[in-house]
């Protein structure tokens, strides 16, 4: 007879006491690695800041069809790690900038080719990797990149950039100007 009571005040105390990880200190991230692939999903867990970066350039730079990723020129932020070799610390990426795409054959049909921004650390791309980061005429882009570090460093940030000319049939300029790079260090 007290069976199903008896199973309703434990069913009420198990949602009482709310999720089971809810209260608990984040983990800290397991080290960075480089992005080989394209994945889907990325964990990158910080705890307390330690350091806020934030680099801001107002000139304009152009770039054309590169075929490779070119550095954005001055977009760079080198911080230190943990003392110890074997610690590890959280780094919150943004790059922000207004940004242009001329060009293209008709930017009043589907916009198709593009100016492609990736942000990496100690020379390799962080998750997500290279984003469509404008197709046209100009707006302020933003994008944002997480991961962990190793040891004191020096680790370095910078930010890459190329024009990806889709079908090959335009010559392809790039305007980047009033950009921010912002990194928040955390333990
Ligand atoms: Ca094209
Ligand atoms: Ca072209
Ligand atoms: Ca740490």
């Amino acid at each position: 007879m007290l069976m199903i009571p008896a199973l309703a005040v434990l069913a009420l105390g198990a949602a009482g006491a709310g999720p089971v990880n809810a209260a608990a200190t984040p983990a800290e991230g397991t080290a960075g690695r480089a992005l080989a692939v394209s994945e889907d999903l990325h964990r990158c867990d910080g705890k307390a800041q330690l350091n806020a970066a934030v680099l801001t350039k107002s000139a304009a730079e152009t770039i054309g069809e590169n075929g490779v990723f070119v550095p954005v020129t001055d977009a760079s932020i080198q911080v230190t790690g943990p003392a110890a070799a074997v610690a590890t610390d959280q780094l919150i990426v943004t790059f922000t900038g207004e940004a242009e795409l001329g060009g293209q054959p008709n930017v009043l049909n589907p916009v198709v080719d593009s100016m492609q921004v990736r942000i990496l650390v100690n020379g390799a791309p962080l998750p997500p990797g290279a984003v469509a980061f404008t197709t046209d005429a100009g707006q302020s882009d933003a994008l944002q990149a997480c991961t962990t570090v190793s040891g004191p460093g020096p680790h370095v940030v910078t930010v890459e950039w190329r024009l990806f000319d889709f079908a090959n049939n335009s010559a392809l300029t790039g305007t980047l100007n009033s950009w921010e790079l912002h990194v928040e260090q955390n333990d």
